[in-house]
């Protein structure tokens, strides 16, 4: 049995592994500390995606490890996923809500008030603040929300919040402490010399600060 638990939460992207085994990056994270797992791919064909989710998905059962697939709720269900997530211009929460089997995670980027507004209607698992700092990782999103921005969502949402976009070991217990329940990073992770000393930093940062929730590790 999966755990939910945001606190550290790992986007994969293979670019970022610099060449090197995305298995091999993940296990590294996963043994530093990394509560979470989104497999985010933006050009695997379907077979392929789930083959890579069901092989992840038994790499992170092993650890207690939840697995959240982007975008894509036929790969979730085809691997059994522990949830989805979906931004703005991907399948409704309406209709993934229809669709997901329950008790399965669900989370939603919000990329402005209107989004944040709008979210509070739906039961989610999460809500990530996307993006907090502008991130080469991903460029295609609107004006970054910024600390005020997160106090703002901090203060007119109901969900826990996961922060995404340029989150380091040095801007995480900001971040922390202006109400994020937990961290999303691709780079920092998965571009690091080393992902698992890496995971174990920003671990370290947040399981002094977020007190509330449980560690499970
Ligand atoms: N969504 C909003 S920002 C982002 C995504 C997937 C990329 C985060 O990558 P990094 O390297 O942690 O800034
Ligand atoms: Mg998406």
């Amino acid at each position: 049995m999966t755990k939910n638990n945001f606190q550290l939460y790992l986007v994969t992207d293979e670019a970022a592994c610099l060449g090197r085994d995305f298995f091999w990056v993940v296990e590294e994270a996963v043994r530093g500390g990394v509560t979470m797992v989104q497999l985010r791919e933006k050009a695997l064909p379907t077979r392929a995606f789930i083959d890579r989710a069901k092989r992840l998905k038994d790499l992170l059962a092993s650890y207690n490890v939840p697995l959240i697939i982007n975008d894509r709720v036929d790969v979730a269900l085809a691997a059994d996923a522990d949830g989805v997530h979906v931004g703005q211009s991907d399948m409704p929460v309406d209709t993934l809500i229809k669709l997901l089997p329950p008790g399965k995670i669900i989370g939603l980027s919000a990329e402005n008030k209107d989004n944040v507004r709008e979210a509070e209607q739906w039961n989610l698992s999460y809500l990530a603040v996307s993006p907090l700092f502008a991130t080469p990782s991903k460029t295609d999103t609107e004006t970054p929300w910024g600390m005020e921005g997160l106090q703002w969502v901090k203060q007119n949402s109901r969900h826990p919040l996961v922060v995404i976009g340029g989150l380091n070991d040095q801007n995480t217990k900001e971040a922390i402490e202006n109400g994020a329940e937990g961290i999303a990073v691709i780079s920092a992770i998965c571009s690091a010399p080393s992902p698992k000393t890496a995971a174990e930093t920003l671990k370290s940062i947040i399981s002094k600060l977020n007190l509330t929730t449980p560690d499970n590790k």
